[in-house]
């Protein structure tokens, strides 16, 4: 037993996190001597939105470094839609039947975290996002979560765990203003001490009203200022944001930005994306719903089996001309230039292709990019306000 409540590293390496009736039936298939050569593919029947992109292969991999099994996968970063196989195992059963518990673990909730980023960077329209939320899980697996919330398109993560490679972005909390007699003190502090290239971002919340706060922070050098609104004041979100924009602007602050966070989904992204110029996003990123994902036997001693609801025989997905998708048996002949999205990654247990993350974020900006275009680019009209009627901008103000 470790410090936590957690299985380490070394447990789940050897296959022993897994579910009880995996290990009866290993035991069971060993005392009848039957150890078949199976397929199994790793589908999801349903997905909460129309596509998820496909993260966690690299904890996949890792696992089964080693054991003899053949992979073939997505790679991480790699759209696809339900019923779409997109790992594929190949092996005796026995070798690998008590892994799927970790498997789909490792799918699951990675691929979960990494489509939900996905969907709100594409509904944020180019406004930027950050990953605020490895306090929502077990900070044992905080590096997965900035690092799925990576791939999925975030611009930056906060935990101090995340892998190297993305930029790890933060503000100041409540408890440090409260620190201080004043916010004043704090913020002037904050500009003094913090490393140069921190953003100013000062938050603007803590005892006062926001537009108050805001404006006194501005008067401290704020570059931007973040609204943590509690719950409990929050009558109309809206209007007061847009009233910390109009006295920003009036005060000769309109270079000011306004952050956003607290609680923030992705409805919220969609609503305030118009008047709020960067999110700060916590548990609509961590507690992402998990991925639904199965791991079906598709052939027995490489002949079709499966389950009813599910379909036999190992299959191939294809990224067609248009960009849609199509599910074919393999070695069927695909359409002219499609491209097979599910390439090897173990053969005999050798890893041949090892996950690269920062491809795999790549494929998904271009993704997000190709969407937003779609959807009419990055422009936002105005919306009218909740209160206040549709927003004039306010007297130009002499420089402070
Ligand atoms: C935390 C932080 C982020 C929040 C959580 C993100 O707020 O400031 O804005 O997580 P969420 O989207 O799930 O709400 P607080 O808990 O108020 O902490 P602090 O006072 O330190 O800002």
């Amino acid at each position: 037993m470790g410090m936590f409540d957690t299985v380490s590293d070394e447990t789940i390496k050897r296959g022993e996190c897994t579910d009880i009736y995996f290990v009866r039936t290993e035991e069971i298939l060993e005392k009848e001597q039957i150890n078949p050569l199976v397929s199994m593919e790793v589908t999801a029947a349903a997905l909460p939105d129309a596509w998820g992109i496909v993260c966690g292969l690299s904890d996949v991999l890792a696992l089964l470094e080693g054991v003899p099994v053949t992979v073939d996968a997505m790679p991480e970063g790699t759209l696809f839609f339900p019923g779409e196989p997109v790992l594929r195992i190949t092996g005796r059963y026995r070798d690998f039947c008590r892994y799927e518990t970790a498997i789909l673990g490792f799918l699951c909730h990675a691929s979960g975290i990494a489509s939900a980023t996905a969907h709100i960077m594409c509904e944020a329209k180019g406004r930027p996002v950050y990953s605020f939320g490895s306090r929502r899980q077990h900070p044992s697996i905080a590096m997965m979560i900035e690092r799925a919330a990576w791939i999925g398109g975030a611009d930056g993560v906060s935990n101090t765990c995340a892998p190297p490679g993305m930029p790890v972005v933060g503000t100041m909390p409540h408890a440090m203003i409260m620190c201080f007699d004043k916010p004043e003190d704090a913020w002037r502090a904050f500009d003094r001490d913090a490393p140069a290239a921190v953003p100013r971002i000062m938050l603007c919340d803590t005892y006062c009203d926001e537009k108050t706060e805001s404006l006194r922070a501005a008067e401290c050098g704020a570059t931007a200022v973040r609204l943590d609104t509690p719950r409990s004041r929050r009558g109309d979100m809206r209007s007061i944001i847009e009233e910390v924009r109009w006295e920003l602007d009036s005060h000769g602050y309109s270079r000011v930005k306004i952050f956003l966070s607290g609680g923030v989904t992705r409805e919220d992204v969609i609503a305030y994306r118009d008047c709020v110029d960067a999110f700060g996003i916590g548990g609509a990123i961590a507690n992402a719903p998990v991925v639904d994902f199965a791991m079906d036997i598709v052939e027995i001693d490489k002949k079709p089996k499966a389950k009813r609801g599910k379909r036999s025989g190992i299959k191939q997905v294809y990224e067609l001309v248009c960009e849609k998708h199509r599910t074919l048996p393999v070695g069927q002949v695909p359409p002219a230039n499609a491209v097979p999205l599910l390439k090897p990654c173990i053969v005999d247990g050798r890893i041949v292709q090892k996950p690269d993350m920062q491809a795999a974020r790549k494929r998904v900006i271009a993704w997000i990019r190709r969407a937003t275009e779609a959807a009419g680019g990055n422009k936002e009209p105005a919306k009218k306000s909740g209160r206040n009627g549709s927003q004039k901008k306010p007297p130009a103000a002499p420089k402070a």
